[in-house]
């Protein structure tokens, strides 16, 4: 296998517990981990699909947390075509353990295994709860539910097609990594919105010592926020005045405020939004002059200082503008002070840059 080249996902976190951040770049069939603090003649670490099978999006989300690493895998297929896999790695110094293997038939995970779920699209990890150690979150946005009063707990018929493709599902699961993993599985308006593919992106975050948990809707233009105090629960649902925006595309969640991308709003020039978790306050828009095709707000996270990064992946660079393919930009902003800052253009056109940020 030749080392895959193209970053998919990204995250953040000591997973050698030297003190140094590392970075982990999900891939096309694999992941790289830069190490913050390298040793001479040491290479930054690429591993590749535990099965060695490509093409099913393994690397295609990733979530650090501590020594853990989680990487989606949300079109592989253990029981059905496109059902999804989650990868848990555990770090000892720069060495990866074998990983656990997670589907929705996995003991503790709620639901099953169907065709096209995606179980793993995205992916996030923190300690909420349970017992001491990783808890992961997993959105699986192509899960199909049967509609009102259908309960996620109960035995989904994978022999018949479900009533509502794509309504898209998020299961928090404690303990992953224990004996004894159990979970709580969600769906957006009682899964009764048809492509709107809950949980193709999260966030998890605090406000004040509270954690949250966001989670886009962005086929049915909605953020959800579950509270992860305690059991998790639904607490409130953020919602775009626009419908047809993809707002919920891309999202972050620091200091008690959602960053909530809207990459097609406006002509697909795009938005990003700050919302508090309460509904009712209006939220801060931020808008930049663009053109329709810039989808600002493609993806969106939040740096040390509450500086936030957002980016433009079909922006193009004034002296690019002859050419047709976007090269991409980000911009800097504070959270508190939601002004676009300048762009940043990659050195090469036609890059798609900023698609991930992190
Ligand atoms: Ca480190
Ligand atoms: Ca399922
Ligand atoms: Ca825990």
């Amino acid at each position: 296998m030749s080392t895959p080249r193209e970053v998919r996902s990204l995250a953040l976190a000591d997973l050698d517990s030297d003190g140094c951040h590392d970075i982990v770049a999900g891939l096309t069939d694999g992941f790289m981990v830069v190490w913050g603090k390298l040793r001479p003649g040491e290479k930054p670490l690429v591993k590749y699909p535990p099965r060695r099978q490509v093409g099913e999006g393994f690397g295609s989300s990733v979530a650090a947390y501590k020594n853990t690493l989680v990487v989606g895998a949300p079109n592989d297929d253990p029981h059905a075509p496109g059902s999804g896999v989650v990868y848990v790695y555990t770090f000892t110094g720069h060495r990866p353990g074998p990983p656990k293997r997670i589907t929705q038939n996995s003991p503790g995970v709620v639901g099953n295994s169907e065709k096209n779920d995606n179980f793993g699209w995205a992916v996030a990890a923190g300690d909420f709860g349970g017992g001491p150690g990783v808890d992961i979150v997993v959105g699986a946005p192509g899960e199909s539910t049967d509609g009102p009063g259908a309960s996620p707990a109960t035995t989904e018929d994978t022999a018949r097609v479900s009533g509502v493709p794509n309504a898209g599902a998020v299961t928090v699961l404690f303990d992953p990594l224990t004996a004894r993993p159990r979970s709580t599985k969600f769906v957006h308006a009682q899964g009764r919105t048809a492509g709107a593919r809950f949980g193709h992106s999260l966030a998890v975050g605090n406000r004040d010592d509270e954690s949250y948990l966001l989670a886009g809707v962005p086929g049915a233009d909605a953020v959800e926020v579950i509270s992860l105090n305690g059991e998790p629960r639904p607490y409130s649902t953020l919602t775009s005045p626009k419908r047809g925006v993809m707002f919920g595309h891309s999202l972050a969640l620091a200091d008690g405020r959602a960053v909530v991308g809207a990459p097609r709003a406006d002509g697909a020039r795009g938005n990003v939004s700050i919302h508090l978790l309460d509904p009712g306050a209006p939220p801060r828009i931020v808008q930049p002059q663009g053109r329709p095709g810039d989808r600002f707000g493609w993806a969106v996270t939040v740096g040390p200082g509450l500086r936030v990064t957002a980016s433009a992946p079909g922006r193009r660079a004034p002296e690019a503008l002859a050419h047709r393919a976007g090269s991409g930009a980000i911009t800097h902003f504070r959270l508190d002070d939601p002004r676009p800052g300048p762009w940043w253009y990659p050195p090469t056109p036609d890059v798609r840059f900023g698609e991930v940020v992190r």
